[in-house]
Formats: structure tokens, sequence, C-alpha cells
């Protein structure tokens, strides 16, 4: 795959579709997840959807990253929601006066003009920022584009490892499943059956205006979901007292993957990058030494509170592939239970599932509890490419391209059926499609 920018190759019918879902999600300053279901700016949407961007504007990909950017809070995290002033208060629940981040995270460095949520998402931030300056580094130059991104990246970073060490093993905990992005997926059901749900009467969701309730969580969950976040917000956002903290496998190989992407930025910019590249690799020996299940194959969540591994396999444990840092066997092992009975590539599904299809909780439409997402199977095609997987990474290429092409890109699919669930035009289902098309 080649990742420059060029006007003058020729497009395919895909590529065109792909291209108008992101112009119609595109605000002028960055682009919606989905009109309907996301109406405002989300942090690691952003990030894939900046990386398919950089082939057909390589600026809006790079704006995309500066408006998210500039939305970062003094203690260096990255907001997972940026909200569009212009778009009705109930359009999306939580909105702005749920989180108050101006006034309730005064303490973290909330920015004042903007109005944001308080927790975060993974960080991919940094893994784009140099795939959008490689599409046209000489545009990226003459912006200053890597010099205003450097220091903000190395900000987040030093928030997520210095405030959400919450485990004390070097690895990243998230407070909130929100933080993680596979909201509701059944690995977060042990640690959340420990937390009083907020009363129902006590907010109105508005993801039922627009999807289905059987893809969506429950409303339980969501009970559970406001409960955390509004006692997050009333601590003013601190770290460390929430009844929530988890070690995800996901989280920190993005964070691994986005560390050596930082490496190779601070090189391009003549600063030190050594230092950098060795902490890449130490957060991976971390990972294996705390994550890795040998007997599931795979890597675990780490419920924190409680002190031990959650017995429940999400495509979260597999993403780790993508480090390139990781033992050779352990890469094949991930390989193996990629494409055995429990997420069945190659046999029973095309894309991986979000979630173990032996599991009991497994539901094929619902939502992170086992349909097929396009940003994790864009992760794990890159992570087979990596470990030399050829013909397994292009079967799962063509499959995401089919899949993306035929749902109109949805914004995830039934794993055996490619049954378009929840929105379609979805902003990184388009984006991820153009990235592999070129
Ligand atoms: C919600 C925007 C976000 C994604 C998350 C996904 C969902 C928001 O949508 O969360 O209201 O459920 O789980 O990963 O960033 O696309």
């Amino acid at each position: 795959r080649t990742v420059a920018y060029d006007p003058s190759s020729t497009v395919s019918p895909l590529q065109v579709r792909a291209a108008a879902v992101l112009e119609a999600g595109w605000t002028g300053t960055s682009t919606v997840p989905s009109r309907s279901l996301y109406p405002h700016q989300w942090s690691w949407d952003s990030a894939f959807i900046a990386i398919g961007l950089r082939h057909i504007s390589p600026l809006r990909a790079q704006t995309e990253l500066d408006t998210l950017l500039a939305a970062q809070w003094a203690d260096g995290r990255i907001p997972h929601i940026v909200f569009n002033p212009s778009v009705p208060l109930d359009a999306y629940f939580p909105s702005p006066d749920f989180w108050r981040s101006s006034t309730a995270g005064r303490t973290a460095g909330a920015p004042r003009t903007v109005q944001t949520s308080g927790i975060v998402q993974p960080p991919v931030h940094a893994l784009a920022v140099w795939l959008v300056h490689l599409a046209d580094p000489g545009l990226s130059r003459a912006r200053g584009f890597l010099t205003r991104m450097y220091p903000r990246l190395a900000a987040w970073h030093r928030y997520l490892l210095h405030r959400r060490d919450l485990g004390g093993g070097g690895l990243v905990s998230v407070v909130h499943p929100w933080e993680q992005g596979m909201d509701n997926s059944p690995c977060w059901d042990r640690p959340l059956s420990r937390v009083t749900p907020a009363p129902a009467r006590s907010f109105r969701r508005a993801d039922l205006d627009h999807g289905s309730p059987e893809d969506r969580p429950t409303d339980l969950d969501y009970g559970r979901y406001v409960r955390l976040a509004s006692d997050y917000r009333d601590r003013g956002y601190a770290d460390g007292a929430g009844e929530f903290a988890v070690e995800d496998p996901a989280f920190n190989a993005l964070l691994i993957a986005s560390e050596y992407a930082l490496a190779r930025i601070a090189h391009e910019l003549g600063a030190a990058s050594t230092a950098r590249q060795a902490r890449a690799e130490r957060l991976t020996a971390a990972l294996v030494e705390r994550l890795w299940e040998p007997a599931a194959g795979m890597f675990l969540c780490r419920d924190v509170r409680a002190g031990e591994p959650i017995p429940e396999r999400g495509v979260s444990g597999l993403i780790p592939l993508l480090l390139p840092s990781l033992p050779r066997d352990l890469a094949a092992t991930l390989v193996r239970t990629m494409c055995g009975p429990h997420f069945g590539l190659g046999g029973t599904t095309r894309l991986v599932p979000s979630y173990d299809l032996l599991g009991e909780a497994f539901d094929p439409h619902r939502y992170w509890r086992g349909p097929a997402w396009i940003n994790t199977n864009w992760l794990l095609e890159g992570g087979l490419r990596l470990h030399g997987e050829r013909g397994r990474a292009d079967a799962l290429r063509k499959g995401i391209l089919h899949t993306a092409g035929a749902s109109d890109f949805a914004e995830y699919v039934d794993p055996y059926t490619a049954q378009a669930c929840g929105a379609t035009g979805f902003g990184w289902t388009a984006a991820l499609t153009l990235d592999l098309l070129h």
C-alpha cells in the first residue's frame, strides 16, 4: 500500500461513495461519525477519519486533528467528545449540560471556549498524525503540522501514563466503558455490576430516537454509564478514586503504537526519539506480563478494582497483534485464536466479531456484544500484514471492502450475515475503506 497523496490516480466507484460519506459529514472544521446518531466530534473517530481523509485531502485531515487537539485540557487529556455549539442540546445524550466541562473541569484545565466531555477515548492520535504527515510531507512542513502537534501529543501520553496508571504496573486504566470505545462489551459486565445505576427517570437517552433498541445498549447499562460519568464529574474529573478501573489490551496497544509514531515524529523534528522507542518496548513487555492469558490464547482485560483478569474474550484482546515487538509465539497464537472457533475468521466469519462467538453474552446484533466493526478489523488487517500473514491479511481486506460497500458503510454488521446494523454512512467505515483502497 502506498501512503502518498496522489490526486491523479484512477478512482473506483467505492472510493467515490466513501468520499461522499466523509463529505456529507464534514462540518467545515471536523467530521461527524454519523449525521443522525453522533452529531459532534468524537476523539478516536476523528483519528480514524483523518487516516482516510488524508487520501482525498491532506489539508482536511490536518484540520480534523487540529480541531480535536484544540479542545485538549491543560492536564493533557483529549476529551472523547468535542461538542458542536450549533447542534441542539437534546440531539445527543449526555449533552454539554451533563458534562459541564468548563465549570466541573476547571481544576483539570478544561478549555473555556469549547464544551467537551470529561472522559477520553483510545489514543490513536499520534498514529493518525504521523500517517497524515506522510500523505503530504511538503504541506505538513509548510504548515508546521508536526511542530504544532508534537507537544500536545506528548502531553496526552504523559497524562495517560502518569495519571492513569491506576493498577501501578505501568499500564493505563480506563475509568468508564465509553473510554475504551467498545461501550457495552461483555468485558465490562462484571466490573459494571458493582455500580449502582442512576434511576432511569433521571436522564433521557437520545440514541433510541435514531437506532433500533435491539441494536443498542440496554437501559440498565445506560443507568450505570450515567452514574460512573456523573461521579467522575462531581470529583472534578480527578483520577484515582472511581469504582471502575480496567486495564484494556486494545487501549494500551494503541497507546504503544502511538508511542512508536511519536518517536518517528520526534525524529522527523530533529528531537531525541530513542527514549520513546524504549518506552514503547517496555510498555509491550508490561502488556504481556499483565494481560496475556495463555489458556485463552489471547489478551484479557484486567479488573483493577477486583485485582483479577476478566474472563471474557473481546476483540480488544486480539488488537495487540498490531505491535511490532510482540513476541513471535504470541503473535502466532493470536492468529490461531482469531481463526479458531471463538472468532471464526476465514471459517464461519469473514470479519472478526467484537466478541466471542461461543460466549454466553454473544448477540450478533447488539453493538459491541458480537457484531463486526470496521475499525477493529482494519487494525487486525494491519497486524496480520505486520506479522507476515499476507494471505490472511489480503482476505480480511477483501472482506472489509466488500462489507463496507454492500452495507452502505454501516456502523457495524452481523458477523455471520454481514447485515447492516446501527447507522449507515458511518464516518470511520468510509475512511478506513478509503485507506485500504490506497
Ligand atoms: C454512544 C462515535 C462513538 C464511538 C464509540 C461507539 C459509540 C457513543 O459511538 O459511542 O453513544 O454509544 O461505541 O466507539 O466512538 O462513533
